[in-house]
């Protein structure tokens, strides 16, 4: 059993449209520092850092839009962050949109131990939104149009003496993200979010938007009895309100720690992986209680059909 050690999330306030990378790179080392000022041995950044949340903007010309995308991590911009963790001997996971070599895009996140290693990467799943043009928006939410969905899967590492995975933003809403990992037997989630509000999609429950989040990564850490870190891009950005509420979630379910502002702001917790263990040697111990031959509807189906 891997001995205790302190996670951080940090959330970062708004990034403006014409934020240069380095200006947003120093923010987040700032951040990084007061991590490690704080202990920690880690820390989760938000979804789609590195910029403003492109996707509420319709673009068509092919250079406008792969201006908003890394071709390579780290590049010049990110490389400073890359050696300060390196230097301070802390990881980190980023969220960035990821164009690969061979023309793919992707809203991506990587986790970086403390050497400055990258020691995985994943890719978001669950893509939110649409791929169409909808102008009678205040904006759009084109994540289906921008990014394919992720081909990675949702693996889990051995990182920081401890089993870490990642996802991003709409992923946490999703109940099949955390099971996959708890299947894996996580004991971390590292999660980035930029969440509008209002939602413009589900305008009927954007009363209830920092409900949903905390739910969401509540019963998924309680479900599969896993720490969870949530870590928003929040504030006032180019006019459209992102959410804050970031927070560090044990696996009984309870926020051990939660962001006070909608700014640049670190939370830290510590993260004991011999808790786990409580709930997964016993409610929720797999092996012994799940029963996988009544839930082949789960993967078989992907579209809810009511019954005959
Ligand atoms: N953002 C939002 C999220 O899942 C959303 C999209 C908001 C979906 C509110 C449903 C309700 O937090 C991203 N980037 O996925």
């Amino acid at each position: 059993m891997s001995d205790p050690f302190i996670v951080a999330a940090a959330q970062t306030g708004p990034v403006a449209r014409g934020e240069t990378r380095a200006a947003v790179v120093r923010r987040l080392i700032a951040l990084l520092r007061a991590a490690h000022a704080r202990g920690a041995a880690v820390v989760a950044f938000p979804e789609l850092v590195l910029t403003t949340f492109f996707p509420r903007y319709w673009m068509e010309d092919a250079r406008e839009i792969d201006a908003w995308f890394e071709r390579e991590m780290p590049g010049p911009e990110t490389r400073p962050l890359f050696e300060t963790a390196a230097a301070l001997g802390i990881g980190f996971s980023l969220g960035y949109a990821e164009l690969t070599a061979q023309g793919r895009r992707f809203n991506t996140s990587i986790l970086v131990d403390g050497t400055g290693r990258i020691v995985g990467t994943y890719r978001k799943v669950h893509l939110p939104g649409h791929a169409d043009h909808k102008p009678d928006r205040p904006y759009q939410h084109l994540e289906k149009k921008y990014f394919e969905p992720g081909d990675l899967g949702f693996p889990v590492w051995r990182a920081f003496g401890a089993h870490v995975g990642m996802a991003i933003c709409n992923d946490r809403r999703w109940p099949e993200t955390y099971r996959v990992m708890g299947l894996q037997d996580v004991e971390l989630v590292l999660i980035g979010y930029n969440t509008p509000v209002p939602s413009v999609m589900t305008p009927q429950y954007d009363h209830l938007a920092a409900f949903h989040n905390h739910l969401s990564m509540q019963a998924g850490a309680y479900q599969n009895a896993t720490y969870v870190v949530g870590a928003a891009k929040a504030g006032l950005e180019e006019g459209s309100s992102l959410l804050a509420g970031s927070c560090i979630v044990a696996p009984s379910g309870e926020i051990i720690a939660q962001a006070a502002s909608a700014d640049d702001e670190v939370i830290t917790a510590l993260v004991d992986p011999a808790l786990c263990q409580i709930n997964k040697r016993t409610t929720f111990n797999f092996a012994a209680h799940r029963r996988c031959e009544h839930y082949g509807l789960i993967t078989a189906r992907t579209g809810a059909a009511p019954p005959a």
